[in-house]
């Protein structure tokens, strides 16, 4: 069914981003917004907008009657959940489905399977992608989970199976830590998620952390587009992207990338996705799937060429994917930095009132923001509030180009990220690639003790 009108269940960059890819395939929007939000830009540039509940996210991008009330006034006849909010929420997607309304995303009960982060891994099993070794369920007791971690060999790591993000982990050294790291680990991610079930796996000391992009149409063809190196993070949150890895061949990546477009084309998967590795010492090793279109998501189309929005509604409306995997090349380089509303050397928060705004601009250079003079960034949600994304054929050629836009980048009034990334392209060892999920946060200590030049 092709869409006319469709509702952006979100805010911000994505929110704008999705506006974008609906107009230029001449689909109305619908912007919904909390009381906090009117003067941001995507709710200026919609053809309609609904105001949807008071600041706090709970009770406006996470309150799904209004979101659903608000799609039938105006008529809308789909639902883009951008990524966070609902985007991963199985049953905002079923209740959507059960108004008559196109769901923009994956099928619930995929949605559902992914969120399950046991579940996920035994589906990924089943379809044939390398897993840590780990448990093949829940822990149960101490002596199983003693046993199992003797079997893997220490140090081992528990998980919450509700858990991403982080949270409720724990590393487990020796055989006398592990019976109440995992009552930790239980009630942690009991208090979280609400689901005190944890399970183990290797712990894999200093891994990369690299990310396929996939697609399907949900009738059984699916492609991928390459994989993302997310390593650099801080507290879990992702600070760079870039696409391809440093470290990734074109062999291992055509040979990756069979698997996982494979493992999606068997499960009939639609709509975007994205299957998270580790990897260490060449091999790579599944942990989760998201079921959402993903913040990163611009550099694999700086390198692809595909506009994974349009792909994302084209999936949704019954037309299937554009492209072939034969048909899809993969070229040059791309770097993606989060400009986040924040100080650069304590990451404390910085709200404010835009009083200058200068975007780079120029060839391969590309800003997602809703920024502009005199936009208030408000306090209670994200403090992302740019993305700089740039292309170069090579991945020195990209470098030089993206120092040389971080350096037109102006945002006065309020404290930002861009400094850290200014400091960050011009480090060698970035620079040369060799870097793991552990580098960012030790060269961050480093720079702390470094100090401001006298
Ligand atoms: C791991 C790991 C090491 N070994 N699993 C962190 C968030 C969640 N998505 C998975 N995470 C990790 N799982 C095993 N078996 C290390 C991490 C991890 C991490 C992963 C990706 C990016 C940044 C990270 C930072 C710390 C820990």
């Amino acid at each position: 069914m092709p869409i006319k009108k469709l509702l952006i269940a979100n805010r911000g960059e994505v929110a704008l981003r999705i506006h974008r890819a609906c107009h230029e395939m001449g689909i109305k929007t619908v912007a919904v917004h909390s009381t906090a939000d009117t003067e941001a830009m995507h709710v200026r540039l919609a053809d309609e907008t609904v105001c949807i509940g008071p600041p706090p996210a709970r009770d406006s991008y996470l309150n799904i009657p209004n979101i659903i009330s608000a799609a039938e006034v105006v008529h809308a006849d789909a639902i883009h959940p951008g990524y966070g909010f609902l985007s991963e929420n199985a049953q905002f997607a079923e209740i959507v489905e059960s108004h008559g309304l196109i769901w923009v995303g994956p099928k619930p009960e995929h949605i559902r399977t992914m969120g399950d982060k046991i579940e996920a891994k035994r589906t990924a099993a089943k379809l044939g992608l390398p897993l840590v070794p780990g448990s093949d369920g829940p822990l149960t007791d101490p002596a199983q989970a003693r046993q199992l971690a003797a079997e893997i060999g220490y140090p081992v790591l528990i998980k919450a199976a509700s858990g991403g993000g982080g949270r409720g982990m724990k590393v487990v050294e020796r055989e006398e830590d592990l019976e109440s790291l995992m009552g930790q680990a239980a009630s942690e991610a009991n208090a979280a998620f609400g689901d005190p079930t944890v399970y183990m796996e290797k712990y894999l000391v200093d891994p990369r952390h690299i990310e396929f992009q996939v697609f399907g149409d949900g009738a059984g063809n699916a492609i991928h587009l390459g994989e993302r190196d997310c390593s650099l993070q801080r507290r879990h949150q992702k600070v760079l992207e870039e696409a391809p890895s440093p470290v990734i061949s074109a062999e291992q990546r055509a040979r990756m990338g069979g698997i996982v477009a494979k493992a999606m084309a068997d499960m009939a998967y639609r709509g975007a996705g994205t299957i998270e590795f580790l990897y260490e010492d060449g091999e790579f090793y599944f942990i989760e799937m998201n079921t959402r279109l993903q913040v990163e998501h611009p550099v694999t189309e700086m390198i692809s060429g595909v506009d994974l929005v349009r792909e994302q509604i084209r999936v949704a409306s019954g037309l299937g994917l554009s492209v072939k995997q034969d048909d899809l090349v993969l070229h040059g380089h791309a770097i993606e930095c989060r400009i986040n509303a924040e100080d650069p050397e304590t990451f404390a928060p910085s709200p404010g009132t835009v009083k200058a705004y200068v975007a780079p601009g120029g060839m391969h250079v590309r800003v997602d923001s809703g920024l502009y003079t005199g936009y208030t960034v408000p306090p209670y949600y994200d403090s992302m509030i740019a993305k700089l994304i740039v292309y170069g054929r090579t991945r020195e050629g990209c470098i030089l180009r993206l120092k040389r836009a971080l350096e037109e980048f102006v945002v006065e009034g309020m404290k930002t990220t861009i400094p850290l990334h200014q400091k960050l392209v011009r480090d060698p060892e970035f620079q040369s690639g060799d870097y793991t999920i552990k580098w960012l946060e030790q060269w961050l200590a480093r720079q702390q003790s470094e100090g401001p030049p006298a």
